[in-house]
């Protein structure tokens, strides 16, 4: 009998450290051997191509219930399809609290529609109303569940938190062990330049980019940082735009603060001057932060080859172009500030990445495998189960032909949103086969996995997000306060 129920055969095995030539032997899901001339039931022919452990997206919108009773149009069967045709095979969505509610209502019904998911996942909870009860009670429970953390918004209406909300949510957080993920701009500020914007007439979708110039984020950002710092708890950064706001974190990592910085496909490859395209065509590529420009781009390049940015993820966003949910759900002249935020990307996310860094030298593959796999996982609490390929990981795998080169269509991305704002944009690189827990769920575009295959990752503590013991004066107000 042979020894494997399936091994990758002849593949260039590429981690977080190195690429070797090697075989991969699976067993009840999990990688149990690397080496030569291994023996299973099942061979995969990997020759000519690169094994990658399977993508870890830390940061997508799915299924996300909103306070008027819809529900965001991708749900976890559609949005595991794409991850799946895209090489992710783990993700972290969001339970969303809503206002004047607690959590726990909204969480069971976030598990509840999860069960149908084909990828592994996980949820930060997001908190937009951290009352005493929030604060005390419920955020220790849903960390005890293995909800291991939270997400604010600096702005936004109606999920924004004022500084003192938010010092409340760091405070929480680090007497439950869990660790705060940050959208990061200035909610007065958006508001008064929104304001000025409209009345001047400017309400096309290109004033969007206007209304929150990089200055609004890397304010917020400082902020962000400081009462974090304030408090002693580590935080992530989501979705950094530019240099100037990549520079905040530079400083806080000297510092020697717990800060980690994300960026997202789109901050590399869309810029403002997509959303200025004629008629409402612009709304496809609106999202918060806004994309900048190509100059931009470069300096997020630059901090992720330094490492100042070690994460990108999709912030994946279900809103499509037509219908009446989506972009256009207040007609298609609504002024900029009507306009749902957000693009989709689960698929499309580790094609773009690899060309993009890959394929056009700016990183090599143990850096992508970082950035897409490892990192999120280590940074949330899924490694080394998650985002390497080392025995007794599962065994989560995603065959990739580094030279295909392929135009992205909406219809290849497998996504429940109408469009991909990288309609027509090439790539080389893309993924041919992926693996979870050890089976095939998708070769060559065909997604083939069972609704409730996805399983639940509860995340335990682990001392990454620890804090570092540092607090001014040696004050600890958070012991003091609910
Ligand atoms: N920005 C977010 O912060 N979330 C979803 C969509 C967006 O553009
Ligand atoms: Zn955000
Ligand atoms: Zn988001």
């Amino acid at each position: 009998m042979a020894e494997y129920e399936l091994v990758i055969r002849g593949g260039t095995v590429v981690t977080a450290a190195e690429a070797y030539r090697a075989d991969v032997g699976i067993r009840d899901g999990r990688i149990a051997a690397l080496g030569e001339r291994l023996e299973g039931a099942d061979i995969l022919d990997a020759g000519g191509l690169l094994v990658l452990p399977g993508g870890v997206d830390t940061h997508c919108h799915i299924e996300q219930l909103e306070p008027d009773g819809t529900v965001n149009e991708e749900s976890f069967t559609s949005g595991s399809t794409a991850c799946l045709a895209g090489g992710t095979t783990s993700v972290i969505t969001f339970a969303s609290q809503f206002k004047g509610h607690g959590l726990r209502e909204t969480l069971s019904e976030y598990h509840r529609r999860a069960k149908r998911a084909m990828v592994d996942y996980s949820f930060h909870q997001i908190i937009t109303d951290p009352t005493d009860a929030v604060v005390r009670d419920e955020i220790p429970e849903i960390v005890a569940s293995g909800i291991r953390s939270l997400k604010v918004f600096l702005t936004y209406d109606p999920l924004h938190l004022d500084d003192r909300q938010y010092l409340r949510v760091l405070a929480a957080a680090r007497r439950t062990g869990a660790f705060v993920t940050v959208h990061c701009e200035n909610y007065e500020a958006i508001r008064w330049r929104s304001a000025a914007l409209l009345a001047d007439g400017r309400t096309g979708p290109k004033y969007h980019a206007w209304s929150r110039p990089p200055v609004v984020e890397r304010e917020a950002t400082h902020r962000a940082i400081a009462l974090a710092e304030l408090v002693d708890q580590p935080i992530q950064v989501f979705h950094v735009s530019c240099g100037e706001v990549a520079e905040e974190i530079v400083r806080a990592q000297a510092r020697g603060l717990k800060v980690w910085g994300e960026t997202c496909p789109q901050y590399f490859v869309l810029q403002a001057s997509d959303m200025d395209r004629p008629g409402f065509e612009g709304a496809k590529f609106m999202c918060s932060p806004s994309p900048r420009s190509h100059a931009h781009a470069e300096e997020l390049w630059g901090a992720v080859r330094r490492g100042t940015l070690d994460i990108v993820s999709s912030d994946h966003s279900g809103a499509s172009f037509s219908g009446d949910k989506g972009k256009a759900v207040h007609g298609n002249n609504a002024p900029f500030t009507m306009i749902p935020n957000g693009v989709p990307g689960l698929a499309s996310r580790l094609p773009i990445l690899f060309s993009e860094g890959v394929a056009k030298g700016r990183v090599d593959a143990s850096a992508f495998v970082r950035l897409v796999a490892t990192n999120p996982a280590k940074l949330f609490g899924l490694y080394p189960r998650k985002g390497t390929i080392a025995p007794g990981a599962d065994a989560d795998l995603v065959l990739w032909d580094p030279a295909r080169k392929v135009t992205i269509t909406n219809d290849l991305l497998q996504h429940a949103i109408d469009y991909t704002p990288y309609e027509g944009l090439a790539v080389t690189g893309w993924p041919v086969i992926t693996v979870k827990g050890g089976l095939v769920v998708m070769r060559d575009g065909r997604v083939q996995a069972e609704p409730g295959s996805g399983n639940f990752l509860p995340r335990g503590p682990y001392e990454m997000i620890q804090p570092r013991g540092v607090l001014p004066d040696g004050f600890h107000a958070a012991r003091f306060l609910v």
